[in-house]
């Protein structure tokens, strides 16, 4: 990496439509973190910005399932997330929001800017427009059957179950998911960002000017763009969450939100330099900033190929890399919300970092482990195990035992001070461990440099792993039993632990941009400022003044135990039994007698029971139990299995009015995707009937 006078760097805006997992953390903002300490211990001029995505359908979507505003969606988790990354030392200069009226303005004149040099194109287009709603349908709101794998509930730009990426037209039988009928086609006029003129310098620019810097994974996405031809993209859309088209008679459309949320970093940025008295141009248009994004390799095209068109049309300067990894999965599945195969950040903050024993140490446990796990080239797995593992046989066993023995040691065998080096006596073992530190620093920087954090994180637990060889060689506390005999042995005492001294300076300053609450506990005991974590203080062995009394030793990791391990693996698998919790209930036929334990109103609050009513039903090949339902829930038609099959033909129960667990996570069953479940009720003989209104309602009412 050559140098630069500034860095510009940037984390991708996590939506704000829910908690953010660890695979969040592990994607982009903790090497991001990682990166952009290391450069400021460099003492490097950096501006690290973040902030919350609050446009796109994401966010009306979950409103909708939480049965409220898409305000009320962002404002609820904006707040959260922002404090979860705190909570996790993710130390971001700002962490600003999309919904900001600067950012609205800065998104709206930088699409002016563009249209007003004709870089935009405007083409009329038949689009999906559902006609009982009155409105365009995002991409989202369509669904039907996947043309790839046959799946039924397939979105308009995607198919969650064969993952391929979709347009609304390949789905089979597509139906509005507003009102449950067949859109029909409608002429619309949009924006379009013509991607095809710009293919010739993007190739040249990505393939070849950055084909030995840029990531593999990286290079390949954009390689397999670029040969399948760019197309012109649309940066408008017919919707009404989102930020206004600034031209005249287009007041009903938006910006598209992958237009608008890159364009969230150059908001950001220019809310930092409003706050700290800084020219935002300098860090957006001088050639000498170097502006690197992470994120995840799911972001990968908007990145290298879209926002770089933008970004040069409109003026600025150019990524110089986009380091983005791949994903991280859970104890052997894929991480999924839908599922609740995960582990969010706040769970692991409430868990490990606001218990008792916990503090802000835990949260650089879940930063080491997830550091050695970066899905850096691959994708790559946490498990608990490992989790525990890592802390238990490297941060405890190695870093804390080190910097521990030479702690105490010092305190019993040098009077608590900083020992002397006596420069004659020193052997083959010293010079070798000397060595080791200067060397060391330098890994460090080569591979930070390369964005390859693994093997810089391998290299500072290697440092103190060498640590504990050497005093283990050197067995100081065996030299003090001759010191009664040969009194000047003290001095190949002194040398020892004043190298392992020196050693936990240069460990802290190395460990610093991945575990900084570690480097900072590690000054205390030291009782030196902060400031020695410096980046050019690391390498040398004279940080530490000879005759300098030390603090004792603190504990600076403790032991995880097996228990607290099986609790997250339980707790886990219970998520996943929760919602499978679709058929289970109905399998399990609950007796009278048998009551379940006292809920509060704020649990029961927390299902959504609506009213829907069945307008068809057929038999699941091979499952003697099961019917596919289809629900007509006011809004939507839904798909959900149920366990009544022995009980009822399908012919029988068209038509008849149900209540519906709406919220419930959806679950598979026999290949079919069912979301939610029906209520039934169950006589003593074992009938089942259906828990509905007495009088008909409309299908989506509420039951409460
Ligand atoms: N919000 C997608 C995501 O969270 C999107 C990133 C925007 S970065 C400008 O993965
Ligand atoms: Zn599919």
């Amino acid at each position: 990496m050559s140098s630069a006078k500034r860095y510009m760097i940037t984390a991708a805006l996590p939506y704000a439509n829910g908690l953010k997992h660890i695979g969040h953390l592990a994607g982009a903002y903790l090497p991001a973190d990682i990166f952009v300490r290391y450069l400021k211990a460099q003492g490097k001029d950096v501006v690290f910005v973040c902030g919350s995505d609050e446009h796109g359908t994401a966010i009306p979507i979950q409103a909708k399932k939480e049965g409220t505003t898409p305000q009320a969606i962002i404002d609820k988790y904006h707040p959260i997330i922002k404090q979860n990354f705190e909570d996790l030392s993710i130390q971001f200069d700002i962490y600003h929001r999309t919904s900001s009226p600067l950012h609205h303005k800065t998104a709206q004149e930088f699409f002016t800017k563009l249209n007003d040099n004709g870089d935009l194109e405007i083409k009329e287009s038949e689009q999906f427009y559902d006609e009982e709603a009155q409105t365009f349908l995002a991409d989202r709101y369509i669904k039907g059957t996947c043309p790839n794998c046959g799946f039924d509930g397939a979105y308009g730009d995607q198919c969650e179950k064969c993952g391929t990426s979709l347009s609304p037209e390949m789905l089979i039988n597509p139906v509005s998911t507003l009102s449950g009928k067949a859109p029909v086609k409608r002429l619309t006029k949009h924006w379009y960002l013509p991607l095809d003129r710009h293919e010739e310098w993007l190739r040249k620019w990505i393939l070849e000017d950055h084909k030995n810097d840029w990531k593999t994974n990286v290079l390949g996405q954009c390689k397999s763009w670029l040969d399948g031809g760019l197309q012109p993209r649309a940066v408008t859309r017919d919707l009404d969450w989102g930020i206004r088209v600034p031209i005249a008679g287009a007041e009903s459309k938006v910006l598209y939100v992958w237009f608008d949320a890159p364009i969230g970093y150059i908001s950001a940025t220019k809310q930092f330099c409003l706050d700290n008295n800084l020219d935002y141009n300098v860090l957006w248009g001088d050639k000498d900033t170097k502006l690197i994004h992470f994120i995840g390799k799911d972001n990968i095209v908007f990145h290298c190929i879209i926002f770089p068109v933008m970004l040069k049309l409109h003026g600025n300067i150019l990524p110089d890399n986009v380091p983005a990894n791949e994903f991280v999965n859970l104890e052997g599945d894929k991480m999924s919300t839908s599922r609740n195969w995960k582990l969010e950040m706040q769970d692991y903050i409430d868990d490990f970092i606001k218990k008792e024993n916990g503090g802000p140490q835990m949260a650089d446990v879940l930063r080491y482990y997830l550091t050695t796990i970066l899905p850096e080239n691959k994708d790559s797995e946490f498990t608990w195990k490992g989790f525990q593992d890592a802390n238990n046989s490297e941060l405890v066993s190695i870093f804390g035992n080190f910097v521990n023995r030479s702690f105490v040691l010092m305190h019993k065998l040098c009077n608590g001070k900083v020992p002397p080096l006596h420069a004659a006596l020193l052997d083959e073992k010293d010079e070798t461990l000397i060595a080791d530190i200067e060397n060391t620093k330098i890994a460090i920087e080569k591979n930070l440099e390369n964005y390859k954090f693994r093997d810089a994180l391998f290299e500072v637990i290697d440092l103190a792993r060498k640590g504990n060889k050497y005093m283990q060689e050197k067995e100081p506390w065996i030299v003090a039993k001759t010191l009664e005999e040969n009194p000047q042995n003290q001095q190949l005492i002194d040398n020892c632990l004043h190298l392992c001294l020196q050693l936990c300076a240069n460990l802290a300053i190395f460990i610093n941009p991945f575990l900084p609450n570690t480097a900072r506990k590690l000054c205390r005991m030291m009782k030196v400022v902060d400031k020695m974590l410096e980046w050019k203080n690391g390498g040398r062995i004279k940080l530490l003044s000879v005759g300098y009394s030390l603090n004792p030793p603190e504990l600076l990791f403790r032991k995880i135990e097996d228990e607290e391990i099986s609790y997250q693996i339980e707790k886990l698998k219970a998520g996943l039994v929760k919602a499978d919790a679709a058929s289970v209930s109905i399998e399990a036929k609950p007796e009278v007698a048998n009551r379940k334990a006292q809920i509060q109103f704020d649990d029961f609050a927390k299902i959504d029971l609506r009213v829907g009513t069945i307008i068809e039903a057929e038999k699941i090949p091979k499952a003697d139990k099961l019917l596919k339902l289809q629900i007509d829930m006011g809004d939507e038609v839904r798909t959900i299995c149920s366990g009544i099959a022995m009980h009822f033909s399908p012919e029988e129960i068209v038509g008849k009015q149900v209540t519906v667990v709406a919220n419930l996570a959806p679950r598979k069953m026999r290949g079919i995707e069912s979301n939610g479940m029906i209520l039934m009720a169950e006589n003593t003989e074992g009938k089942l009937v259906f828990v509905n209104p007495d009088n008909k309602v409309e299908n989506g009412s509420g039951v409460s």
